[in-house]
């Protein structure tokens, strides 16, 4: 649609700068352009870039977080445009929504909490860094129906199994679906841990929680 535009987004983030980020967020809703697909094709290929430059040891933590700060603030000016463009008025289903615990990559859970409440889920967003026992309690609250969770580091993906063994063992886990997402996760990790769904990316996260709602009915 706009390859210079979104090579100016990419590198909005490899320079960590929010204020540029932020503005050429706004130049594409007033262009037309799909909020998804620049993120998708814009921003993520500047934070992918950050990332890999920190696994090979050519960029250091000031510029993950950098980078992560101007990536957040972009997809918070693109987040009315994405509720506009989804906003669906039935409610589906109630989803209890976390980053697990020891974890607080928040950037894509919140793109998935707001996918999900455009598409006309109720969403409870309990944050990042969120404890197995908060997760259970707001479940039990709200009576909901799914639990949604995001893992970003191969050292906190163990807590989605967690979740799901301390819904067993509170006798909620045949009344709610458990879904999960996150870089590190793979269809294999989802099997293992008897997860009951799973997506690579924020508009796959809404078809697989409605096709969640529909298998519990
Ligand atoms: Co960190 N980080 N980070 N980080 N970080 C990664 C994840 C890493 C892969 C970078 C790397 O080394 N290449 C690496 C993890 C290695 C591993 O475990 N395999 C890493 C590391 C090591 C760390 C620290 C340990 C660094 C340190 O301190 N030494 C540290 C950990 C802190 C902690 O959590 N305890 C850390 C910290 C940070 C920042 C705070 C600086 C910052 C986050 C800022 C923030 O969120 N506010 C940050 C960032 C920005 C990244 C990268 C560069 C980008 C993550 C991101 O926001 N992506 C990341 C590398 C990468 O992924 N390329 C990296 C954009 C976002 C839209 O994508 O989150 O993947 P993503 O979400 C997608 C899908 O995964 C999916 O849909 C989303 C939208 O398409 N999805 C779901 C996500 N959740 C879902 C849930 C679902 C369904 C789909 O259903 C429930």
């Amino acid at each position: 649609m706009s390859p210079e535009l979104f090579q100016r987004m990419a590198q909005s983030i490899v320079d960590g700068d929010s204020d540029l980020s932020v503005a050429l967020a706004n130049e594409a809703v007033a262009a037309g352009i799909d909020p998804i697909e620049a993120i998708s094709s814009g921003f993520v290929v500047g934070v992918n870039q950050v990332g890999e430059a920190f696994s090979c040891g050519d960029a250091f933590l000031p510029e993950l977080v950098m980078a992560g700060e101007a990536m957040k603030a972009a997809v918070q000016a693109l987040e009315p445009e994405m509720e506009k463009r989804g906003s669906e008025r039935q409610m589906l289903g109630k989803v209890v929504l976390a980053t697990v615990e020891g974890d607080i990559h928040e950037i894509g859970k919140s793109l998935v909490g707001t996918m999900l409440s455009a598409s006309g889920f109720q969403v409870y967003d309990l944050g990042v860094d969120v404890a197995t026992a908060k997760i259970i309690g707001k479940v039990k609250e709200v009576n909901a129906n799914i639990v949604a969770m995001s893992a970003l580091l191969t050292t906190t993906m163990v807590k989605q199994r967690e979740v799901i063994e301390a819904l067993e063992k509170a006798g909620m886990r045949p009344a709610v679906k458990v879904m999960v997402g996150g870089a590190p996760v793979t269809r294999d990790w989802v099997q293992k841990i008897g997860a009951d769904g799973y997506s690579e990316d924020a508009i796959g996260a809404v078809n697989v929680a409605k096709q969640l709602m529909a298998s519990s009915h």
